[in-house]
């Protein structure tokens, strides 16, 4: 169970002095005052195009964090969170994105010992961002909760505190997760999302809960939204926290895999229906929707928050593998920004 997740290791606290630049350089000389895209439109101009291979993307003042996992060592690497699990697990390697400026990439292998292996990290609020990151999957392993997650916690922590199995209240926490979620016809991605209106996978959750009844809501389910084993994918995540704390209105979910918009969700649509704890678009074509279709009526309410005291502000990439497998993630060119960002120029 996820719930078991024992922060049993040493919290780091970074004490890198709020340098949030990990990627060297800090050159943000090429900011050219230009418009940037906010997101909504497509084909705009994204903080990508001002950095080349993200030479310097992290010294951009809408850059709120930046990895790009070229530093001399993981230890180096480490340093920069809040906390980290399973280090001797992480290696630095080689193998990077087509295009990127650095030297190398995180492998992450969890599994058979060390099922958790992560990086975490706090952040300063924010109501609204934009995660990117690659991934690369080891193909034939059981992924499930690998992957990117970030939220938020009222109060801001240093250490994640997933809580499976229990909804948020709208005043405590949020998650939200890109992982590996459907094996068929081929490993799919999908969210693997905690708010305040998910909804039970039971029929009829009763209370009180028992913390089994909620576990993370999916709503894309696209049979094209392909994990692509064994390749470099670009995925990138826009969420917008609700501005009206009494509902949804205001709030946005967007997501786009390697610069191709794959959904969005906002508080005008698109329409769909729940099966259980899984959000069916109108158009979703996966068989965990089509196979229990049902009148696309309603919108889906992504109301995440009862207070602006909650607000985005966690960070935590990771590998976590219980399966009787080990499998490894490799991860690169993580940014997180108050922008639409796009892949790799
Ligand atoms: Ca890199």
């Amino acid at each position: 169970m996820r719930g078991a997740i024992v922060v049993s290791t040493a919290v780091l606290l970074c004490g890198c002095g709020g340098d949030d630049d990990g990627g060297g350089g800090g050159d943000s000389s090429a900011a050219d005052g230009g418009e940037r895209a906010d997101g909504g439109g497509g084909g705009g101009h994204v903080l990508a195009d001002d950095y080349p291979g993200d030479d310097g993307i992290g010294g951009d003042p809408a850059v709120v964090w930046f990895e790009g996992f070229d530093a001399a060592s993981v230890d180096a690497v480490t340093t920069r969170y809040d906390q980290a699990q399973g280090q001797a697990r992480m290696e630095l390697v080689g193998d990077q994105p087509a295009g990127a400026s650095g030297s190398s990439a995180m492998a992450m292998t969890a599994g058979q010992g060390a099922s958790a292996v992560d990086l975490y990290k706090m952040l300063p609020d924010h109501d609204e961002l934009w995660v990117r990151w690659y991934a690369k999957y080891q193909p034939d392993v059981p992924w499930h909760h690998s992957g990117m997650w970030f939220g938020g916690y009222n109060p801001a922590m240093a250490y994640p505190s997933p809580m499976a199995g229990i909804s948020p209240d709208g005043d405590d926490r949020l998650s939200i997760s890109i992982e590996p979620v459907w094996q068929e016809p081929e490993l799919r991605f999908d969210f693997y999302d905690y708010w305040m209106r998910m909804h039970s996978w039971m029929e009829d959750p009763f209370p009180p809960d028992d913390g089994t009844a909620y576990y993370g809501n999916s709503m894309i389910h696209r049979n094209d939204f392909t994990v692509d084993e064994d390749s470099w994918v670009c995925i990138e995540v826009h969420v917008r926290l609700n501005d009206d704390l009494g509902s949804g209105a205001g709030a946005v979910l967007e997501v786009w895999k390697n610069d191709a918009a794959v959904v969005r969700l906002d508080d005008s649509g698109p329409m769909g229906y729940w099966v259980r704890d899984k959000f069916c678009t109108a158009n979703a074509d996966g068989a965990e929707c089509t196979d229990y279709q049902a009148p696309a009526d309603q919108i889906l309410d992504l109301q995440f928050r009862t207070t602006s005291d909650l607000a985005l502000n966690a960070f935590w990439p990771q590998n976590y593998i219980t399966d009787d497998a080990m499998g490894t993630l490799a991860l690169d060119q993580m940014v997180v920004a108050t922008t639409r960002i796009g892949c790799l120029r």
